[in-house]
């Protein structure tokens, strides 16, 4: 059974790109089955309204739960007997990691539920999570702020997709790739890495990786990736 994904957006247009390349290649392989639903099709006004404004007052609008629970309820009716991982995109949500989508491309079901404006009525969270069959998470992908969820489920996505067995080429290219690279330190992001020609605008290339020698190569690309990391660290370092 492929894994399956749905997403719900009032963009749908926004998900173009997932017919392009690797994820467009693994659709028509069948190896992942993606549908895109406009969320204004459950709204039940002339104006195919979808927010409203917040109880409480204050700036911009809040998505309304119907039109949310009823498409919600509509990807789960064409998905019986899967257990369905709802992710809703939020700033507020937990950071998305590499791990995270190690564990996402185990889940069979999945639905993006791309928020827009000052988000989804939290009751959508609530109810789904009581929910039998249903794991609800909230993510974001950064500490910056988009207009919406879309840009974020186009991300997570593809970093979900690409790990599905058959979707890659070249597995052990997976296992080599920055983020896999683990050691004492801790995740080690990945080597320079060189082409053809061995000369460009006066810059040449290492000759250790000229040597043909094996072992001193995985010892200089090992030492570079150090490097690397605690270069990142230090940036990032509070
Ligand atoms: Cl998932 N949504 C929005 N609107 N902004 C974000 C985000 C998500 N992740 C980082 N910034």
């Amino acid at each position: 059974m492929a894994n399956k994904f749905d997403v719900i957006s009032i963009f749908p247009e926004y998900m173009s790109p997932l017919a392009l390349s690797l994820i467009g290649k693994a659709t028509k392989a069948g190896l992942v089955d993606i549908a895109v639903h406009d969320l204004r099709d459950q709204a039940t006004d002339v104006h195919h309204t979808v927010d409203d404004t917040p109880y409480g007052g204050g700036a911009g609008m809040v998505m309304m739960p119907e039109p949310w629970g009823a498409a919600i309820d509509q990807v789960v009716s064409n998905a019986p007997n899967r257990t369905h991982d709802l992710v809703i995109l939020t700033p507020a949500g937990e950071k998305f990691s590499q791990a995270m989508a190690e564990e996402l491309t185990t889940c069979e079901h999945i639905i993006f539920a791309c928020g827009r404006y000052e988000g989804i009525d939290i009751r959508i969270t609530d109810y789904y999570k009581s929910q039998p069959n249903f794991r609800v998470r909230e993510i974001s992908i950064g500490d910056y702020v988009l207009n919406g969820g879309e840009v974020a489920t186009l991300a997570i996505m593809e970093a979900i997709i690409r790990l599905i067995p058959g979707v890659i080429g070249n597995p052990a290219s997976l296992d080599e790739e920055s983020h896999s690279l683990e050691s004492e330190a801790g995740l080690l992001v990945e080597y320079p890495s060189y082409t053809k020609p061995a000369e460009w605008r006066g810059l040449g290339v290492p000759e250790v990786l000229l040597s043909g020698n094996h072992a001193a190569i995985a010892k200089w690309r090992r030492d570079e990736a150090i490097k690397r990391t605690e270069k990142l660290r230090d940036l990032t370092r509070e």
